[in-house]
């Protein structure tokens, strides 16, 4: 990071970065599995961030736009826990020493969150007493006078899912086309890396088709603006160090392709949806690149990742009132 008094804010490329993932960040709404709202969040950070530091958690929370991210993440985590009233937080071991836990410390629901107190007394409030937002007598609108959950998941489908957007989006020279999510079948592709191993805080970028000239030609620095772009997602160094690269976590990313792929079936460039000839479009046609501040990761850097294309047979939501149902379990296409 280089320190400069005077550097710009950088609206317009942040603007610009964050209507190109748009859509696959909404595709992640009817994508269950190792989806999850941290990976939206470490998105957005790595995205908005650019080559300034929104994707240093250093120094992330200096920039105004952390806090309209944070308090959206916020918003889609109390929406996340209305959808399913069975949740319940799971018993984990922290592997790093952190600002108010020592390391292997074991944590759940009932784990006092320091330093948010409850009292005077030096009780501290606990993840069960919060999960309804009522305790700090605020809500968000999407949560208001529901009748039931059904009409919870219809709201989150008018604002968030793709098939609200896709028909507009998707209009090119060759005429609208709407995908209508009903192929029956999902694919994601899926990210893993140690924590440990990260170094900063790097993005996979997911093309589909060949990777435009002028991109191969510049290292590609800008694979937003490929024409085969399809998602990106993200990882974020931790400020803490690890003790052993040994027993740091793995994180886990998504990045869904079903949406991608049915566009390309419908152009005529995919057979069809079933996995035998997706697996042959993908072996031809899918390309990552990871990269970092801009830069794409040395080879050295970038073998730690574990990248693969999953599969599994849904039931495609039929109205507003439904997400998708998964039929099978996980499979790895390749
Ligand atoms: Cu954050």
């Amino acid at each position: 990071m280089v320190r400069d008094r005077n550097a710009p804010s950088r609206n317009g490329v942040v603007a610009r970065n964050l209507n190109k993932i748009r859509q696959n960040i909404q595709n992640r709404v009817e994508v269950q599995g190792p989806n999850n709202i941290e990976n939206i969040h470490r998105t957005i950070h790595n995205t908005s961030g650019g080559n300034g530091h929104m994707w240093n958690l250093r120094y992330s929370a200096f920039d105004l736009i952390f806090w309209l991210h944070h308090s959206n993440e916020d918003s889609l985590f109390a929406v996340w826990e209305a959808l399913d009233a069975n949740y319940s937080v799971p018993r984990y071991s922290n592997t790093a020493q952190a600002f108010t836990m020592s390391a292997n410390t074991a944590t759940g629901g009932d784990t006092p969150l320091k330093p948010f107190h409850k009292d005077e007394l030096g009780n501290f409030w606990t993840s069960n007493e919060i999960r309804d937002t009522h305790t700090f007598a605020c809500t968000y609108p999407i949560l208001q006078n529901l009748r039931n959950t059904d009409t919870l998941i219809r709201r989150v489908n008018s604002l968030y899912s793709p098939r609200q957007s896709i028909p507009a989006i998707r209009r090119t020279k060759r005429g609208a086309v709407t995908v209508a999510f009903g192929s029956g079948v999902q694919y994601t592709l899926s990210v893993k890396a140690q924590q440990a191993s990260l170094k900063g805080s790097p993005s996979v970028f997911v093309l589909l088709g060949g990777v435009e000239e002028t991109h191969r030609e510049s290292g590609g620095e800008d694979w937003e603006s490929d024409l085969h772009f399809v998602g990106q997602t993200s990882f974020i160094q931790q400020n803490v160090d690890m003790a052993s690269s040994d027993d740091s976590p793995t994180v886990h990313s998504v990045v869904p392709l079903t949406a991608a792929l049915e566009a390309r079936h419908q152009f005529g460039e995919l057979s069809s949806m079933v996995s035998a000839s997706v697996y042959a479009y993908l072996k031809e046609n899918v390309k990552w690149k990871i990269a970092k501040n801009g830069k794409a990761l040395p080879g050295e850097e970038s073998s730690g990742f574990e990248i693969s294309v999953l599969w599994r047979e849904i039931e495609p939501a039929m109205s507003l009132d439904e997400f998708p149902n998964p039929q099978s379990e996980e499979q790895v296409l390749m």
